[in-house]
């Protein structure tokens, strides 16, 4: 099955359009959890045993496990294999951001892949076209390319005029021709920026988008949704992270942003 038959199946039975993001911060995670002998890897289970019927996806950010050396991958490999294993459904996003030159870049789609076995991966477009082929040419995941990110320099160099349209406006061109192509891409627009994202809807009206900056980012989630749902009100991925895992409550929260995204569907 594909990433996105998967993400289709998974909004149906949950009814969600919200991505939990598994980015472990150990300054963060509570002082009973980090005395266990695999803290990372508890702090995440205890999430996805708490949340795993209300998410379409969860999104790991490679840099929470990388800056922990090979305690820190074995987290990732392992947090990831136990939802493959547990709760087959629900796909897993790595946001690795990854974005090399091609030879580098079949090696990087073999690690997100095969040894951390992402059903999806974050790429970043800036070395063109080669350096996101061998991601693409793997079909069966989905490539989820950085078009409008949620940050406040996004506009540095997204926002340069290129040929009389801003630089993201051409990236979101491209990944509809490359989506025509290979079937498997997504689009990064934060939800900072709606202005944008209702023009990124215009050029790709069906694509699923990965929405960022909900929460911790102050992303206008009302907003978001009444410019970035597709005709059929899905089509998109909205992704908190620290906003619900370090909340009290998990699961109260991702409740409640689900409540609230699913009052505009
Ligand atoms: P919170 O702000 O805690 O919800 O975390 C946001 C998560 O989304 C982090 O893992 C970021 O690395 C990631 N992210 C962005 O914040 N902005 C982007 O433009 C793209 C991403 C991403 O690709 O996931």
């Amino acid at each position: 099955m594909t990433f996105k038959q998967k993400l289709a199946n998974i909004i149906r039975k949950n009814n969600s359009l919200l991505c939990i993001g598994l980015d472990p911060d150990l300054d963060k995670i509570p002082k009973h959890i980090l005395k266990k002998k695999n803290p990372i890897f508890e702090f995440n289970k205890k999430i996805i045993d708490e949340t795993s019927d209300l998410v379409c996806c969860y999104k790991t950010q490679f840099a929470f496990y990388a800056s922990h050396g090979i305690p820190g991958i074995k987290a990732l490999i392992r947090t990831i294999k136990y939802i493959h294993l547990k709760h087959p459904s629900i796909p897993v996003i790595l946001d690795a951001k990854r974005g090399d030159i091609g030879s580098t870049a079949t090696q990087y789609a073999k690690e997100v892949f095969d040894v951390y076995l992402a059903d999806a991966v974050t790429v970043n477009p800036f070395l063109g076209f080669d350096s996101l082929k061998p991601f693409l040419e793997r079909k069966d995941k989905g490539i989820i390319i950085l078009a409008r990110t949620s940050n406040p320099g996004a506009g540095d160099f997204q926002d340069l005029i290129i040929n009389k349209k801003p630089l993201y406006i051409k990236v979101a061109e491209k990944v509809t021709v490359w989506n025509e192509i290979y079937k498997n891409c997504l689009m990064v627009v934060g939800a900072t920026w709606p202005e944008q994202l209702r023009k990124v809807r215009k050029i790709a009206p069906e694509m699923f988008f990965l929405i960022p900056g909900i929460g911790a980012q102050g992303g206008d989630l009302e907003k978001t949704l009444q410019v970035g749902l597709t005709k059929n009100k899905s089509g998109l991925i909205i992704s908190s992270s620290r906003e619900i895992i370090f909340s009290a409550n998990p699961r109260l929260e991702a409740l409640k942003l689900i409540e609230e995204i699913n009052k505009y569907r």
